[in-house]
């Protein structure tokens, strides 16, 4: 306190700095912590202040600057603090602001304190925690001034110590946080970034400046009129989003506004943040669960009267309409309860059916106004439910442990009677008759036969999780032995090699590519061990003599016949599909391990594959309808 101060300190001046004192003493109460997070904490006290004028109509321009030796300026051109007397403390409003702990709770005008940070504790408790803090108020043309030093002692009462015109308002608040009392006392430009850069997401139309003034000068504006749709959009920048337009809805119930904007992208996790009073609720609480549930009601609806989900369908989960769902929840709210480990779940009941019900009327009305992106939703949707369904099928086949006792019995699967994996094989082959005749061929020892039936397949129609419940696909599943999903494991591998024999025509494409989809999916690391091979029978047969050579192509074809003596004679056939070959043919072609061409697949062509199959077998018309044009005829995938 210095000598020739003229501020007269009476009783209520005592208890405001005994208030103050126990603020140093006990920082963790009232700001968290006295790291780095706590420091940055004053700045937000003080910018909340200023963004409670901006969302009582008052201001629009806030700045923030960082000055050398990490001085900040919070700046607003909002209504400027009153400078009258407070008839309670009998001290000037400004001074009690920053002097009385939890002062200016309710704010006047009408509006409410929203911006009230999770600790909520005010501008006295950045004046207690700075070696010094300045204030200025810019109000009917007067510029007003009050000086604190040493942990909020005022040097001197609120006086003007300049003029300005009568137009200029507003609200200036430096301080330099008190090096005694912080870990740290360096602001750091990022957290300041990402805090302001929400802050103007979630308030829209006010501007928010950040300035460093420390090095290099730095300087960002965030200034969104959009609010949370530009948010939205924001972390949608690096993803496709399923539709251009951003769904807003907003609403209000008595006091309690909500504010919903969300998106779709084509990924497979959700990005849902909720918050109240500007405050980010990352517990959740009761306005996020009212969104989701309404969010999954609405969508199962809209399915169902839109005959898109039969009555008998099951019901889509929240999972499956919040899978790519990228969305931001906005409450505001007059007496936020929070609760949870880190207070950052809103506990207020009220607001469950509040939030629901202000979603699902205008998100319902989004589907019926834009019926054409309601569809491309709900079909995301529906993905996402087969794909969960096709996993817990998945997970379910491979706890059936006697399966493969039964298949052998079924005669489907003619397993080889080796179990050392390492000189173990097994051929899918397409067809019965193929299949037949693959059996009388193999080495039953080593060469296990699998006829699959490209009829009961249908590829064409069947997506993945209708694919597994397929008797083959089981059991080329439960043959494997490795499981599947969470539960596989490679080296359970019964066969060092699984050889897809095919023909080269539609049936059999379609059978390779469902086939590789299934091992892409559900198989990889199978693939990329290098276990999947596609038998590569022969175009041609070139007899001469007693000698009959396969050739593999055109180009192979010419190609011997050079070598042989002009006085040959040979003989060329065109082969037939496998099915035609008999047993001889076949293994000599294709089965003998001596002279059998084997073409080892690629993860890279699984992986063709798998968007061939989600191409070819999606709801989507366009790219089907591009693709096939593209590739001219599904023969001619070379896969
Ligand atoms: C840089 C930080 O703190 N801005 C502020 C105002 C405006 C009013 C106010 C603040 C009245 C009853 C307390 C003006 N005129 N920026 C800020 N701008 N506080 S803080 O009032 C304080 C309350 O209890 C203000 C009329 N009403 C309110």
């Amino acid at each position: 306190m210095k000598e020739d101060n003229i501020h007269e300190y009476g009783d209520s001046d005592i208890q405001v700095l005994e208030g103050l004192e126990a603020v140093r003493k006990r920082p963790g109460m009232y700001i968290g912590n006295t790291n780095e997070a706590g420091l940055h904490h004053l700045v937000w006290e003080i910018v909340d202040n200023a963004v409670d004028e901006a969302l009582a109509g008052y201001c629009d321009d806030i700045e923030v600057e960082i000055g050398k030796g990490n001085v900040i300026t919070v700046k607003d051109d909002g209504r400027g603090m009153p400078t009258g007397t407070n008839a309670k403390t009998g001290l000037s409003t400004v001074e009690t602001i920053f002097t009385v702990l939890h002062a200016g709770g309710k704010f006047g005008g009408g509006g409410y304190k929203v911006s009230g940070g999770l600790h909520g504790v005010g501008a006295s408790v950045v004046n207690a925690m700075s070696d010094w803090l300045e204030v200025r108020v810019y109000r009917d043309g007067n510029v007003y001034m009050m000086r604190f030093e040493n942990g909020g002692k005022p040097v001197e009462p609120l006086k003007i110590v300049d003029k300005c015109s009568e137009e200029r308002t507003g609200t200036t608040v430096s301080f330099h946080a008190d090096p005694t009392l912080f870990e740290t006392t360096v602001f750091n430009w990022d957290i300041l970034y990402k805090r302001l850069q929400e802050m103007a997401f979630l308030n829209k139309g006010i501007r928010i400046q950040l300035i460093d003034h420390r090095e290099d000068e730095k300087k960002a504006i965030f200034h969104y009129n959009g609010g949370i749709i530009e948010y939205v959009n924001m972390l949608n920048k690096n993803k496709t989003p399923l539709f251009q337009d951003v769904v807003y809805v907003e609403g209000r119930e008595e006091d309690i506004i909500i504010e919903v904007a969300m998106q779709y992208n084509d990924s497979y996790n959700a990005s849902i943040y909720s918050f109240t009073n500007n405050i980010h609720t990352t517990e959740g609480g009761t306005h996020e669960d009212g969104v989701k549930q309404a969010l999954t009601r609405v969508i199962n609806n809209y399915a169902k009267n839109n005959k898109i989900l039969k009555d008998n369908d099951d019901s889509l989960m929240g999972e499956d309409v919040r899978e790519g769902v990228v969305m931001i929840i906005s409450c505001k709210h007059p007496n936020p309860q929070f609760e949870g480990q880190t207070k950052t779940k809103l506990g207020n009941s009220e607001v469950r059916k509040i939030a629901s019900d202000v979603f699902a009327n205008g998100f319902e009305r989004f589907l019926l106004e834009n019926p054409e992106i309601a569809r491309l939703i709900i079909e995301k949707c529906l993905t996402a439910s087969r794909a969960r369904i096709a996993a817990k099928k998945a997970r379910e086949i491979t706890r059936r442990k006697s399966d493969l006792d039964v298949v052998n019995f079924a005669g489907k699967l003619a397993d080889c009677k080796s179990k050392d994996s390492k000189e173990c094989e097994i051929f899918l082959v397409e067809g019965d008759s193929a299949g037949g005749s693959a059996k009388k061929a193999r080495n039953s020892m080593t060469q296990a036969i699998l006829p699959l039936r490209g009829k009961i397949l249908n590829v064409e129609k069947a997506r993945l999780d209708r694919a597994l419940s397929n008797e083959e696909i089981r059991t080329i599943i439960t043959a494997f032995g490795t499981g599947i999903g969470d539960e596989f494991d490679l080296s359970k591998l019964r066969y060092d090699k699984i050889i897809i024999m095919t023909d080269a025509d539609v049936d059999g494409s379609h059978i390779r590519v469902l086939l590789l989809t299934l091992f892409y999916r559900f198989f990889r690391p199978i693939v990329e061990a290098g276990h999947v091979y596609a038998a590569n029978p022969p175009l041609f047969s070139i007899k001469h003599g007693k000698t009959t050579k396969y050739v593999l192509s055109e180009e192979e074809k010419l190609e011997y016949l050079e070598t042989l003596p002009a006085s040959a004679k040979p003989v060329i056939g065109r082969m037939k599909g496998l099915g035609e070959m008999d047993a001889d043919e076949l293994y000599e072609t294709t089965m003998d391990i001596e002279q059998r061409v084997l073409r080892q697949i690629t993860v890279e062509d699984a992986m063709m594959a798998d968007e061939m199959f989600s191409t070819l077998m999606g709801e989507e018309v366009e790219p089907r309808r591009k693709f096939i044009e593209e590739n001219a005829s599904y023969a001619d995938l070379d896969i």
